[in-house]
């Protein structure tokens, strides 16, 4: 059967209805809230010309983080000021995934999994396997483990189908068990040796991962009038502070004065019953708002401040979206998982330029303000600087309900992670080979060339006759798993190969080796698909 684009998203309600909980409450009224848009982006898809077929998918959706004991503490937290980065994450990708014409199932019970998936009790200790009847499942770390726990032996047989939502990325080196282990790189969270494009992030981290990302806000609704009116009173100097929890305050109490000596300053921080307020007696805080109430304030506002935490969340791209600026501190150095708690143990090597390196570096001025929040001049200045100019909205179209659905229509379409053959999306007419300085990423060496590093093309350049065709002679070649690999070492004319496509990495650098880039172009704001070459 074909997935046929659909323009409701009753299918989504339907799938959803036996769940319940905090959460599951956040994921619905966002559904609700964004249902118009929604449909109207599916609509605009069904006109236009360029759909590839494909058929209807049946997809498990297993948000592992609300499931198990897991679950009860995350629950506990929605309504406390918890995160919501990830649930804004799964509400979107659901959606997109029925407007896609998609056969859903959305569970979040660990009980209930068991019976979706798991093995039939068999004789004795030994239980029979059930084909797996799901073609696509998408859970998070969390939830390989339940998975795993399910499943058995088949676990390995059927994790090509698996795609995890992984908010901060999780780079090759960390992924290959064996490899993570010899070499350094084992953490709490990797070593599951999936393809690394299975891990699906926030924002688009590590190219070595598919970027999912979520939809933003759009600033004006429809052209009512009402939005239009709120928007015009943007003028009013208000500031709000990005911060649901007290403790994300501590520390910043002079950077947020300097702010409210020019704009009236709020909050939504969640206030227990019965505790008094923490915060500086010249805050107006609204506690934890509905999301609607939240972006509504945002709406009304000219600043979104930053305090330094939570970490590339998508709030500064729903403000942005709505025509604040966003203001955020600058960290020097660079916060990374060798010196900060809060990414310690993730598998990345990323190095945290600023609370939101998305917004700092593809968005940046005049919407970004990045500083040094140590620095009261440096602050008043930006501050004073932001009240100057008019600043419209902005919303990168890859986070557009457009582009989200376009983006995840291509990656359904064309990653198949369980065929044995090599990678042919993007198409090797897309490829720009770039061979890079000493000690840089390819990640890097792509970017400075208004590029993206394509870790599907790696196997095009991954032999002798790509380091003939730059000119490079190599007086030896080796293959070696080694995730820098393809990569030219000047000392003795070394040619290395990767022997292990797992290790295939955008990530990673290193002071005596120039690596071989696969790099590609990309569509205008929307960094994970290649224009057309053929
Ligand atoms: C990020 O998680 P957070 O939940 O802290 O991310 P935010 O950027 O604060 O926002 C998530 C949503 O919460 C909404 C807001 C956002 O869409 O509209 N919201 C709300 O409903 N009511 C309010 O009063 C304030 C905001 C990140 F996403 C996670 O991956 C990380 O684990 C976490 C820590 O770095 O940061």
């Amino acid at each position: 059967k074909k997935a046929e684009i659909r323009t409701t998203l009753s299918p989504l309600h339907a799938a959803i209805r036996n769940n319940s909980g905090p959460a599951v409450t956040f994921i619905r009224s966002r559904v609700e809230r964004m249902s118009e848009r929604w449909k109207q982006a599916a609509v605009r898809m069904r006109q236009s010309s360029n759909q590839t077929d494909s058929t209807q998918m049946k997809v498990l959706l297993y948000p592992g983080a609300l499931a198990g004991s897991a679950g009860q503490r995350f629950e506990a937290l929605v309504e406390r000021g918890g995160p919501l980065g990830e649930l804004v994450q799964w509400a979107d990708l659901s959606a997109s995934l029925t407007l896609l014409g998609h056969n859903l199932t959305f569970s979040t019970s660990q009980q209930q999994l068991h019976s979706l998936i798991g093995a039939a009790p068999g004789r004795g200790s030994c239980p029979i396997q059930r084909p797996l009847t799901f073609d696509l499942i998408y859970t998070d770390y969390h939830g390989l483990a339940h998975l795993q726990g399910a499943m058995g032996l088949a676990f390995l047989h059927y994790q090509c189908r698996f795609r995890i939502l992984d908010s901060f990325g999780t780079e090759p080196a960390f992924n290959l068990g064996s490899y993570a282990r010899s070499h350094g790189y084992k953490t709490l969270w990797g070593s599951w040796g999936l393809q690394p494009l299975q891990y699906m992030t926030m924002f688009p981290h590590t190219p070595d991962n598919s970027f999912l990302g979520f939809v933003s806000e759009e600033a004006v609704k429809d052209g009512k009038e009402e939005e239009l009116e709120s928007d015009s009173n943007r003028k009013n100097r208000i500031a709000v502070v990005y911060g649901k929890q007290d403790y994300m305050w501590k520390g910043k109490s002079e950077y947020v004065e300097v702010i409210s000596e020019e704009l009236e300053t709020h909050a939504t921080v969640y206030q227990p019953p019965g505790l008094t307020s923490n915060l500086p007696s010249f805050i107006r805080n609204h506690g934890l708002l509905t999301q609607e109430h939240f972006l509504r304030l945002l709406r009304g506002a000219k600043v979104f401040v930053g305090l330094g935490f939570p970490y590339e969340g998508p709030a500064p791209i729903e403000a942005i979206a709505l025509g604040c600026v966003f203001l955020q501190p600058r960290f020097d150095p660079p916060h990374s998982s060798e010196n900060n708690d809060f990414y310690k143990g993730k598998p990345t090597t990323r190095q945290i330029s600023s609370q939101h390196p998305y917004a700092e570096k593809l968005i940046g001025k005049p919407h970004v303000w990045t500083v040094d929040v140590s620095n009261k001049t440096e602050v008043q200045e930006a501050v004073r600087a932001i009240l100057r100019t008019e600043v419209k909205p902005f919303t990168p179209r890859e986070f557009t309900c457009e582009g989200m659905l376009e983006r995840v229509l291509d990656y359904i379409a064309h990653q198949d992670f369980c065929s044995k053959s090599l990678p042919t999306w993007p198409p090797e007419c897309a490829l720009r080979v770039h061979l890079g300085p000493l000690g840089q990423s390819c990640e890097s060496v792509c970017q400075r060339s208004s590029l993206v590093c394509e870790p599907a093309l790696f196997h095009h350049l991954n032999t002798p006759a790509a380091f003939a065709r730059l000119k490079i002679g190599c007086s030896s070649t080796r293959q070696e798993v080694n995730h820098l690999f393809p990569a030219y070492s000047p000392w003795g004319q070394q040619c290395g190969l990767q022997q292990d496509p797992l290790l295939f990495s955008c990530a990673g650098s290193d002071l005596s080796q120039r690596r071989l880039c696969p790099c590609r172009a990309h569509l205008p704001g929307q960094v994970a698909l290649s224009p057309d070459c053929l």
